[in-house]
């Protein structure tokens, strides 16, 4: 068996013409213009590339974006100075603090800096807190992009044994808890291995979906999944370079021996990367209905 190719791109290409209708009607009915700030402290390549996408993305859909770049040397109590200044922006409604920060930050000063209603990431304890209580609130975008990539291809996630690789803040720990949940996408028996983990494949094995965020090129073999698992891949690993200078990028999971046993898969690149991008774009629209009292 080959697997199914679940294409990111094409799902968040539908998710993105559902935003544009919502943004269309934001501004003629309403008057508002949802409003977007990334900020980017020093010069990570890709870091560089996701914001970059993020603002065009963000253009592309008839939102105002704000793009801020920052030497690699600025300091936290500059970087929490603007992030107070763009709290008090009425015309933001989505603040981003792009993560890795420079060593010297602290990088949980700075998010919890950021007003919690503002908060498009999802990083805010205070959204993480209503997450776990299965609260409304802002979903962090790369988990929120894998639950819809799940739904949209149809993927039966309740009562299914999920197993996450990885325990990150970012995408490990939201995503375990929100597919343990009652909800779309949820329902599942949810195992997180990390890298104290005891025999890893052997859980792996067991899966019926399994999501690979470690940050390891091709960590997950075709020894270690069952025939007819669905696979998300959220690594992108940068593995070298094209003569050109592109990056070469490469999962967490050896896709050309996986896909032989999975039922479906997510590609990288093409895979969760542009759903969280979109996601973005969803919060930021939502976080601007919610300033205007629509929803
Ligand atoms: N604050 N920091 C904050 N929020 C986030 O949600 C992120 N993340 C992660 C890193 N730091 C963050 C992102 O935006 C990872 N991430 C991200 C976003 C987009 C893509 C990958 C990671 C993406 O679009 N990937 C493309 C390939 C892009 C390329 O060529 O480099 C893909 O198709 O997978």
């Amino acid at each position: 068996m080959s697997a199914k190719i679940i294409s990111g791109t094409e799902v968040a290409k539908a998710i993105r013409e559902e935003l544009k209708v919502e943004v269309t009607e934001l501004v003629e009915k309403h008057g508002i213009t949802p409003g977007l700030v990334t900020i980017l402290v020093g010069e990570d390549p890709a870091s560089q590339s996701y914001v970059a996408a993020k603002n065009k993305t963000a253009h592309a859909l008839g939102i105002h974006s704000e793009q801020v770049t920052l030497a690699a040397d600025t300091t936290e109590a500059d970087l929490l100075t603007l992030v107070d200044k763009y709290n008090k922006d009425a015309k933001i409604h989505g603040i981003l603090v792009q993560l890795p920060l420079p060593k010297h930050i602290n990088e949980a000063n700075v998010l919890y800096a950021i007003n919690p209603d503002k908060d498009v990431d999802g990083f805010h304890p205070v959204n993480v807190g209503k997450m776990v209580l299965g609260e409304q609130c802002f979903l962090p975008c790369t988990p929120h992009g894998i639950l819809e990539l799940l739904v949209r291809s149809g993927v039966q996630t309740s009562g299914a044994e999920v197993v996450v690789i990885g325990r990150s803040n970012i995408v490990g720990k939201p995503i375990a808890n929100l597919m343990l949940q009652k909800r779309a996408g949820g329902n599942a028996t949810v195992t997180l291995c990390h890298t104290r983990t005891k025999d890893m494949a052997a859980h792996c094995r067991r899966a019926d979906i399994l999501i690979a965020a470690v940050g390891v090129p091709k960590m997950v073999t075709a020894d270690m999944v069952k025939e007819g698992v669905a696979i998300i891949d959220v690594g992108v690993n940068r593995i070298g370079m094209t003569e050109a200078g592109k990056a070469i990028l490469a999962g967490d999971v050896d896709f050309e021996s996986v896909k032989e046993k999975a039922s479906c898969i997510t590609p990288v690149p093409g895979g969760v990367g542009p759903m969280t991008i979109t996601m973005l774009m969803k919060n930021t629209v939502q976080a601007a209905k919610i300033a205007a009292k629509l929803i």
